[in-house]
């Protein structure tokens, strides 16, 4: 055997006694230059240390929890031959920022990722494309059912959200399937080339063979351009081909009343002008009643249980230059209409002026989709996990209604609510919506 050479901790800036939080590799691993050995965790970043030369790791030094600084020993690796006498010093880490990570391409195979928040479930691209020289997609459902999380490092976590990738539908190449930054590049690369990544072995049953994606030369039909997706295209589009994939959706279609209210919300209008008062603050207010009502709507799934929520908080799709964003509206229940009213111009213009930070996007119970002020008869809204249900609404028309003696020009109001169907079941979901029109259309049932 070849005499064993440490690996240390790299220069990590000021920062002392940062704990271990995870060990990477394990005695008997093969590793690469550069490769991540154990992860480090201050209060201001996490930051692998990487190996400094390619061998066969002998000896761990450390375990979870101890405290390493510059020069501490995490490990003693045999080198591979030739590998230690050409190995430089152990590559200075540089220090970890809590700025967002470059690109891909940009970022330094050893760079630290900057500190890793929660993962936000769900969020990131469900890629599904292949082309003819890939396998076949496989869709592994298990690995996306709530309540699974892939097996990553927390700066691995933080490397793939940067890059809009969903770690679920990544395979992990290294022990117990863990996934490793070269996975996550691996899965971007072979997305771009339009293949389908291949997922993790032995997958098992629960995944879908989807056939490969069509690869077209179009300039064989006629000029094309390319345009990059924004990055809210591709984590909405990712997170909207999950959902659509993953929850058995069922629309229901029904239509409200909603003459006296428009009234009822000129007359609003013409006493606050400084406030935009639009359908959809009535829209929030019926929704928290109708969710009051049937709590079935204001859960999530998680594995073999729903979780049943007692707060009110509704999303409302805001459509942006950039894409769609879903910010939430908190406590909608203990707010009137006015309050909620001058919220929704609030985050819709922070929305189109992209100043909308992941917290104003998070626990959301359930989501309201509003075409209403553009136009159309009905929509489908797919819904916004782990949601259990979105409302969408379309433009109101006035329309003849029979009123069991004459037909009568009502205003009414196209409402489409799509939910999941392992959760709540069609009796249930027309319960919903006819409650959500007989309220829309007699506000005074929002006191009883
Ligand atoms: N029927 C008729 N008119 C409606 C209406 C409806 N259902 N909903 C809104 N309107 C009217 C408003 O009263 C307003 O009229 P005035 O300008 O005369 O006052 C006009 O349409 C424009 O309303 P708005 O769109 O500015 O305001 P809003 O509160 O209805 O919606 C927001 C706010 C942020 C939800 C909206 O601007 C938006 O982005 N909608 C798109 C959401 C989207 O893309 N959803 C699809 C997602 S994919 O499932």
């Amino acid at each position: 055997m070849a005499e064993l050479k440490e690996a240390r901790v790299p220069d990590i800036g000021d920062d002392k006694d940062v704990p271990v939080i995870e060990l990477l590799v394990q005695p008997g691993d093969a590793v690469k230059k550069d490769q991540g050995l154990v992860t480090l965790e201050s209060d201001k970043a996490t930051m692998e240390v990487p190996a400094p030369f390619d061998g066969i790791v002998r000896e761990l030094k450390v375990k979870v929890g101890d405290e390493l600084s510059e020069g501490s020993v995490v490990a003693l690796i045999e080198p591979a031959a030739g590998a230690a006498a050409a190995a430089p010093a152990p590559t200075p880490a540089p220090k970890a920022e809590a700025a967002p990570a470059p690109a891909v391409e940009a970022r330094p195979e050893t760079a630290p990722a900057p500190k890793a928040e929660p993962a936000p479930r769900p969020a990131a691209p469900a890629t599904n494309a292949g082309n003819p020289s890939t396998p076949p997609v496989r869709f592994e459902a298990d690995a996306l059912l709530p309540g699974k999380v892939p097996h990553a490092s927390p700066a691995v976590r933080v490397f793939a959200r940067e890059l809009g990738v969903d770690l679920a539908q990544v395979a992990g190449s290294a022990r117990a399937g863990r996934i490793t930054r070269e996975d996550v590049q691996a899965f971007v690369k072979q997305v771009m080339a339009g293949g389908a990544a291949p997922r993790a072995a032995g997958g098992g049953g629960g995944g879908l063979d989807l056939i490969p994606w069509p690869k077209v030369d179009f300039s064989k039909f006629g000029d094309t351009e390319r345009q990059p997706l924004s990055r809210i295209q591709k984590l909405s589009g990712a997170n909207l081909a999950r959902n659509w994939a993953m929850i058995p959706h069922v629309t229901q279609f029904d239509d409200a009343d909603i003459t006296e209210m428009e009234a009822f919300r000129k007359k609003l209008g013409e006493e606050n002008k400084d406030v935009k008062v639009t359908p959809l603050v009535f829209l929030i207010k019926a929704a928290v009643a109708a969710l009051k009502k049937y709590p079935a709507f204001n859960a999530s799934l998680d594995g073999d249980e729903l979780v049943l929520k007692k707060y009110f908080n509704i999303g409302i799709a805001v459509d942006t230059p950039d894409g769609l964003v879903v910010p939430v509206i908190r406590d909608a229940d203990r707010k009137g209409l006015l309050e909620l009213a001058r919220e929704l111009g609030e985050i819709s213009a922070r929305a189109r002026d992209k100043k909308l930070t992941s917290a104003d996007m998070q626990g959301g119970c359930f989501s309201i989709s509003s075409l209403g002020g553009i136009g159309g008869t009905a929509f489908t809204p797919i819904i916004n996990a782990p949601e259990v249900a979105i409302l969408g609404v379309s433009r109101s028309a006035m329309k003849p209604v029979w009123n069991g003696s004459e037909f009568a020009p009502r205003l009414m109001l196209p409402l489409s609510l799509s939910y999941d169907h392992r959760v709540i079941d069609g009796a249930a979901a027309a319960r919903f919506t006819s409650y959500l029109a007989q309220v829309l259309g007699d506000l005074r049932r929002l006191l009883l």
